[in-house]
């Protein structure tokens, strides 16, 4: 039998891996991994830490592009990984960019509100990934994780830290190697320090971003160390639950104070169905509580939380948010009566490229939706490709294409997996002729996803399903989720394709797992 979803809800759904948070005034702002898509790196703000809007995003400027050099990079690699903090009115962000899942730079940007505008990225020295800032008083130390000198020893990643000088922002004074980690044999990552009544908390990941994830941790009298490994480690985890558990993946944890005194922490978990999961790492919320030995989370049970009663209406989505891959896109919106168009200017980069191809996509956030837009068919490109896909990365991705040759027009479905591409229906339309419209929809539950074309007749036809776990991580590799998303191969002399009446509709199991008041276990 399948098993259906249940659990905890994430506060932020949909692919947002590697959440850093902290409060600025009476606001949280939450800063996650934006990897190859653009623009980069979506600032979130909040004032009740479960309802998130988006206020911008740090990477979105030409000069920001031509810094992170995302062109050619697999999907997953790019920018991971950021760290938020809020400083003397200032906004730091610093993160990493990878090539090849390692290391490839370290940056740091600011700005003075957490719309931005964002400054270009600085560039600091800083090897390995997961850099974090700690404040002490008006000492800023950066903590990142990198390959550990001697692996044999301490297992295969270290902690290190430098002081971070603010005004230029540039890395100074001796290397510090922090910690190994609690568990060894796994990577040591994302580390952020803290301070609590005169002693210093590091928490970081172990165990591998997948389901051996763990919160674990260390403690100091000096933020330079030494650092003593909290022997309460893991404090959070999942793994233990088994496949019940409706979420797994559970670490990289970020702990922020409220206004009201309370702590909390946001983490990334997934919501795997049959042991695959499609909508990559999302963000949860969890209560922590400071005692003697350090922070508690989820203080009494140990795990996410079922319910989160901070909800009094039900779970606001953010906004549509948008992005293409590897840079910008000729993209426009327009809002009409019959709903929204969406413009895309053709681009001859195929999906299965590494390039920059005419797409644009949201992420899927629950596992029950339909995505759909309209084509008038007469207006296509002579010879293009255009339509709908539900996209997992460069290798993986299921696409109910409008192909156009020669006058004449066909709906395909092609299936592209790390196995090869497969057409799973092809259907001949006939002439292209002005006036014929096609609505291509896309329709998702636990199990799959379905496409189906409807012509202006009214009959709709089904193309067919595939299973939710080709498109899922567990089989495709990489660290996103799937974007629903818009596309349109062809000669970028090809006139633009608008597709009309563009539309999202998420029916999920997170409208009904919210409750009212703060958190029951
Ligand atoms: C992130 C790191 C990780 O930087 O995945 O496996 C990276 N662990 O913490 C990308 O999300």
């Amino acid at each position: 039998m399948t098993a259906r979803p249940s659990g905890p809800v994430p506060v932020l759904p949909g692919c947002h891996p590697d959440p850093s948070v902290c409060r600025a005034g009476e606001e949280y702002v939450m800063v996650t991994s934006s990897f190859a898509l653009w623009p980069g790196l979506p600032v979130h703000r909040s004032t009740d830490l479960v309802h998130w809007e988006l206020a911008g995003h740090v990477l979105s400027s030409r000069a920001a592009l031509d810094a992170l050099a995302l062109d050619d990079l697999d999907l997953s690699d790019g920018v991971w990984a950021p760290t938020v903090r809020h400083h003397r009115g200032t906004f730091y962000v610093v993160f990493s960019t990878a090539r090849d899942r390692r290391g490839a730079g370290t940056f740091v940007c600011t700005a003075q509100a957490p719309e931005g505008p964002w400054s270009d990225p600085v560039a600091v020295d800083a090897p390995g990934i997961d850099p974090s800032l700690f404040f002490d008083g008006d000492r800023c130390w950066l903590t990142a994780c990198r390959d550990a000198t001697d692996p044999a020893a301490s297992g295969p990643g270290e902690l290190w830290m430098r002081e971070l000088k603010l005004d230029p922002l540039e890395v100074v004074g001796p290397e510090h190697v922090l910690w190994h980690g609690a568990v060894h044999g796994a990577w040591v990552e994302a580390p952020h320090v803290f301070e609590r009544d005169g002693r210093y908390h590091l928490i970081a990941a172990e165990g591998g971003t997948e389901r051996h994830h763990a919160v674990t941790a260390a403690v100091a009298d000096h933020v330079t160390g030494p650092w003593r490994t909290d022997p309460r480690s893991p404090l959070l985890t999942h793994r233990h639950l088994g496949t019940e558990s409706g979420v797994q993946n559970v670490g990289h944890a970020d702990v922020v104070d409220a206004v009201d005194g309370t702590s909390w922490a946001v983490v990334l978990g997934t919501r795997p169905v049959d042991g695959s999961h499609v909508m990559g790492r999302e963000v949860f919320l969890v209560p922590v509580r400071w005692d003697a030995g350090g922070p508690v989370f989820a203080p009494g049970h140990g795990r996410l939380p079922e319910r989160l009663d901070l909800l009094a209406e039900p779970h606001r989505k953010p906004a549509d948010r948008w992005v293409s891959l590897r840079g910008p896109v000729e993209h426009a919106v327009h809002s009409t009566a019959a709903g929204r168009t969406h413009v895309l200017a053709p681009r001859p980069d195929p999906l299965t490229g590494r390039g920059t191809p005419a797409l644009v996509g949201r992420h899927q956030d629950a596992h029950r939706f339909s995505f759909s837009a309209e084509l008038e068919l007469g207006s296509l490109p002579r010879a293009a490709r255009c339509g709908i896909v539900a996209h997992q990365h460069e290798r993986a991705f299921l696409a109910l294409d409008v192909v156009t040759e020669d006058g004449a027009v066909g709906f395909e479905l092609v299936l592209q997996s790390p196995a090869g591409r497969r057409v799973l229906a092809h259907r001949a339309h006939g002439p292209l002729s002005r006036g014929d419209r096609a609505l291509l929809e896309l329709r998702g539950d636990e199990r799959s996803y379905t496409a189906s074309v409807q012509l202006e007749d009214g009959a709709r036809s089904e193309l067919g399903s595939v299973a939710h776990h080709e498109l899922a991580t567990e089989r495709v590799g990489g660290f996103l989720g799937v974007l629903l998303a818009l596309h349109a191969q062809g000669a970028a002399t090809e006139r633009p394709v608008a597709f009309g009446r563009v539309s999202y509709d998420a029916v999920g199991e997170e409208e009904c797992a919210c409750a009212s008041s703060r958190v029951s276990g």
